[in-house]
């Protein structure tokens, strides 16, 4: 019979630690897929974060780093510069990069470092037990904000595409969720681009991906993706906020 569906090889057999119903394994898998697709899994070095996708060293069946609480931008500088040949990419929290990491995301942005950054904005530090992070929403009841996020006192939301997409340097910038179907398969197309733009060497490209934390969000896996649907989404309008490839491709 023929196989229609089968594990990406980039994908280890260990089995994910995630929450059922965490986003984090569909964004895994987009990942390996890419990986797969390119043919660069021989060549390819992934930097974990730290957050819940601490352990993304076991999962992905490349070589792996684990870089210090933000700092994954930096480490991958580094790789990337030392080992041109290969390819480097990410994987980090919105706790991660945009906020203790936000000085390395910006920088590496700024100077169209040729890394992929899969950024994952769940709205809140998962693996910490649920604290206000810089992408929660305005009145979002998290572990510190238990009356909702006040934006007077905690300031608004970072919209890190945006921001970002604000630079000269970086090359690609998108935001794209994986609610259903139809969004993870653009999230899939989006990823794939963000590989390949760094094996043609044109540059910094970060997907950010609108994720879901039903344990933290205190949500059924289901309510929780309806979640990302009626709050995340219309807060994190997805599409291409920068893509200077366009230009050329034109
Ligand atoms: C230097 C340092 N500061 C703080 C922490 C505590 N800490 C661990 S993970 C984390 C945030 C995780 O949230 P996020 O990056 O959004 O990832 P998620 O767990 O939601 O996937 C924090 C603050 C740490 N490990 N190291
Ligand atoms: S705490 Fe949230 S982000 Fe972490 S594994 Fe569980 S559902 Fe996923």
């Amino acid at each position: 019979m023929a196989v229609v569906f089968e594990k990406p090889k980039s994908l280890t057999d260990a089995e994910f630690h995630y929450c059922p119903g965490c986003t984090h394994g569909i964004i895994h898998r987009l990942v390996a897929e890419a990986i797969d697709t390119l043919g660069i899994e021989g060549r390819t070095v992934g930097v974990a974060p730290v957050g819940c996708a601490v352990m993304a060293y076991n999962y992905f069946a490349c070589d792996m780093v684990e870089a210090a609480h933000g700092r994954a931008p930096a480490v991958a500088t580094g790789l990337k510069r030392s080992m041109p040949e290969n390819i480097i990419f990410t994987y980090q929290g919105d706790g991660d990069l945009a906020s203790i990491g936000m000085a390395e995301t910006v920088h590496a942005a700024t100077r169209n470092e040729n890394i992929t950054i899969i950024f994952v904005n769940n709205a809140i530090y998962g693996m910490t037990g649920g604290q206000m992070a810089p992408t929660s929403l305005p009145g979002q009841v998290t572990q510190t904000s238990p009356y909702g996020r006040d934006v007077a006192t905690a300031g608004y939301p970072v919209k890190v595409c945006e921001l970002l997409a604000a630079l000269d340097g970086p090359t690609y910038i998108t935001r794209v969720a994986v609610n259903n179907v139809k969004n993870v398969r653009n999230a899939k197309k989006a990823i794939e681009k963000a590989f390949r733009n760094q094996v043609e060497g044109k540059g910094f490209s970060l997907v950010e991906v609108v994720s879901s934390c039903p344990t933290n969000w205190g949500m059924t896996p289901q309510k929780a993706l309806e979640w990302v649907e009626t709050n995340m989404i219309p807060y994190y309008p997805l599409g291409v906020y920068k893509d200077k490839t366009a230009k050329e491709e034109a």
